[in-house]
């Protein structure tokens, strides 16, 4: 048998998105995800398989062709860096704003900024695009209380509704990017596996139009 066509998924919300799209281009897993702790599954397409991933690793997988193509939000993205990936299809799910946030009614200083974020490599050119030196300061969650603790001036953060900014005193500031989640592919799973790729998108390209 020919080698298979891997797949990599963003758990979490994404995940809960991404189905649909993928069962109208035919591919569907064999099992229920949940109901397992298995991290690799076959589907209804021949020698296609997903692989369910923390969203930040789906990149890493893709560059390194352990997956062929995968699906991830612009944010991790634009974190991660685009070398070795195409990325052919705005699959126009788990949308967002990336943005900077402080507390409410206090205004950051021009030329100094203490900023919590995990998206440090965004912040990082943000901020040197804008002439701010900013000291980035990684966190891995609850950024909104790093402003609160005085452990930073800002973050740099997704926003959606903002009801988790506003819970903690704090309002958005400026937008950093519209984020929507993306269709990666590995650059040499594009020319190798193109018999199967091909078609592949132009399908999940069809189910993104028609649910719109
Ligand atoms: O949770 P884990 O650390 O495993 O991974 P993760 O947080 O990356 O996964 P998940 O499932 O939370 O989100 C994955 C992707 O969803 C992100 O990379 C974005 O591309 C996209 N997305 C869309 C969001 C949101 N909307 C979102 N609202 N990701 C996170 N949020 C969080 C945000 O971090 C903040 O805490 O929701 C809060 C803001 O929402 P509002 O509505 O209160 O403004
Ligand atoms: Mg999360």
């Amino acid at each position: 048998m020919s080698k298979p066509l891997i797949l990599a998924l963003s758990k979490g919300r994404i995940l809960e998105e991404t189905l649909p799209l993928l069962a109208a281009a035919g591919i569907e897993p064999l099992e229920p995800l949940d109901k397992s702790r298995k991290l690799l599954f076959d589907t209804t397409l021949d020698n296609v398989k997903l692989v369910i991933l923390r969203a930040v690793d789906v990149p890493t997988y893709v560059q390194m062709g352990a997956a062929d193509a995968g699906v991830a939000g612009k944010d991790v993205l634009l974190e991660h860096g685009a070398q070795g990936l195409y990325e052919p299809l705005d699959l126009d799910i788990s949308r967002c704003r990336l943005m900077t946030a402080g507390i409410e009614g206090v205004t950051p200083g021009r030329a100094r900024r203490r900023v919590a974020t995990k998206f440090v490599n965004i912040a990082r050119r943000y901020y040197s695009g804008l002439g701010i030196q900013a000291e980035v300061i990684k966190l891995y969650g609850a950024m909104e209380l790093a402003p609160l603790m005085n452990l930073a001036d800002e973050i740099v953060d997704i926003v959606d509704t903002g009801n988790t900014l506003r819970a903690n005193g704090m309002v958005p500031r400026e937008l950093i990017a519209d984020i929507s989640t993306r269709l990666v592919v590995n650059k040499a799973s594009m020319t190798v596996q193109h018999a199967r790729l091909g078609p592949l998108i132009e399908r999940l390209g069809q189910a993104v139009a028609e649910r719109q």
